[in-house]
């Protein structure tokens, strides 16, 4: 029996082989693929997970290390008869320090519980996503996320103050040690942001914090064109503090009225809308912010716009954007999540509209994301009269040509979801030959048996 020796680590409690189990823990966002694991362990302490990994190493067993399953690429699916190690009972806040402004976390704390931690104590967690509610940290720092607020606060990778980390050899290692100021050499911290669970088990992580925001403002503008949501971003953002810049077309705020619970917002359609959300800084922000509009309004880039009047509108406002992901989930999207220079928008995602447009008519596509960053969510929806697996075998010829165009811009064939199993035959199109080998001479160091989810990322 492979699973013999775990439970002198474990408790029965904390192994399960249920087929329920197996199924909900098996795997991710990526619900085309298919989650086949040989059990899921629930361990409680580093010491376990150091443990486990020392078992496996022995019984050269394959581990998925397992989040909260919110990931898009399939880096957290167990498909291939692994032991999940799902860090979702070391959900303990371990305590937080006021002069470091730090607050440490085991891994399966869930986003919204560290934001709210961090509220309750005077602080301000910003990284933050559609997927807070169920996204645990330990997630965060394996796909280094993003979301919304990045262009003002950065990804997660510049909140990680500390981590506690087992490797694939069994090592544990405390990382930084919240220190600010640490001249000692590499930093292994960050080879770990990122790193998909290939490399060690994150069982800690120590999270730095900031002020809170002062009040914010939402706005949302029916735009034109997409030269007219990148002149307005450039102009917000030399005017006022822009902390969210997200952008969705006509066809995605449809999907999204089509789930019957909110309005449509402005009286006028636009083909674009963007999102713009600022601090409110100063007395004058509100003015500034007036002016822009009028200049937008002028120069005919907006067709027309609101201003959140309440906190409730606010919210209202973002759940438009936020709400496409799950509005689509029905009529099985075909994701990818890419990123060009934001400068470079514009010109890409013309490209690629009229490469889809003329190869592929019958596909509707779903424009929309956090373009802020130049980081675009591309959603193909399936057309009915398509097999699933016709709709996948199409879209990975898509995938081809726009990757290859994705190269010749020097984008990311990920921002912000990761490689997982779904985009890993695509690396190259972003990484370059030297590059990849060596990130696999570093997964060699770090995990010398490779059983630390094999087969993701490389
Ligand atoms: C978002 O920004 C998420 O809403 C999900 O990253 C994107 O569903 C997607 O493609
Ligand atoms: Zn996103």
């Amino acid at each position: 029996m492979p699973l013999k020796g775990l439970s002198q680590i474990l408790k029965p409690s904390q192994i399960s082989t249920d087929t329920q189990d197996l199924q909900v823990y098996g795997k991710d966002w990526a619900k085309h693929l298919k989650p086949n694991p040989l059990a899921v362990v629930f361990p409680t302490s580093t010491d376990q997970v150091r443990d486990i990994v020392l078992w496996a190493r022995k019984t050269k067993t394959a581990l998925v290390p397992s989040g909260g399953r919110t990931g898009m690429s399939g880096g957290a699916t167990a498909a291939n008869g692994e032991v999940l190690v799902s860090l979702s009972r070391m959900n303990k806040i371990v305590g937080h320090d006021s002069i470091d402004r730090t607050i440490t976390c085991q891994a399966g704390v869930i986003t919204e519980q560290l934001q709210n931690y961090a509220q309750d104590h005077g602080f301000y967690y910003p990284v933050d996503f559609a997927a807070r509610g169920s996204s645990q940290v330990g997630g965060n720092v394996n796909t280094n996320a993003g979301g919304i607020k990045v262009l003002r606060y950065g990804l997660t990778r510049n909140w990680v103050a500390g981590l506690t980390v087992v490797t694939g050899q069994g090592q544990v290692l405390h990382l930084n040690n919240s220190l600010v100021k640490n001249a000692t050499g590499y930093d292994l911290r960050h080879l770990f942001i990122g790193s998909e669970g290939t490399l060690g088990i994150v069982t800690e992580v120590t999270f730095q914090v900031t002020n809170p925001p002062k009040p914010l403002t939402v706005l949302l503008l029916g735009v034109e064109n997409l030269d007219g949501v990148l002149s307005i971003y450039q102009l917000y953002r030399q005017r006022v503090p822009v902390t969210a810049y997200e952008m969705f077309t006509e066809e995605a705020l449809g999907v999204v009225l089509g789930q019957g619970h909110l309005k449509r917002p402005l009286a006028e359609k636009a083909p674009y809308y963007v999102l713009v959300e600022f601090e409110q800084e100063s007395a004058e922000t509100n003015e500034h912010a007036m002016e822009l509009f009028e200049k937008c309004a002028e120069s005919g880039w907006v067709i027309d716009g609101a201003v959140a009047q309440t906190p409730q509108q606010a919210r209202e406002f973002w759940r438009l954007r936020e709400d496409i992901s799950e509005a689509t989930a029905p009529f099985e999207p075909y994701k990818n999540d890419i990123s060009v220079r934001v400068a470079d928008v514009t010109a890409f995602l013309t490209e690629l509209d009229s490469l889809i447009k003329n190869d592929y008519p019958d596909f509707q596509v779903i424009w929309f994301g956090h373009i802020g960053d130049g980081n675009l969510h591309i959603n193909i929806l399936k057309p009915k009269n398509l097999s699933s697996e016709a709709f996948l075998k199409k879209c990975h010829e898509v995938d081809q040509h726009m990757f290859a165009m994705i190269a010749r811009f020097k984008g990311s064939i990920s921002a912000e979801h990761g490689v997982g199993v779904t985009k890993r035959p695509y690396l190259h199109f972003t990484r370059s030959t030297d590059e990849i080998q060596l990130m696999r001479e570093i997964k060699a160091v770090f995990d010398p048996d490779g059983i630390l989810n094999p087969g993701k990322l490389l």
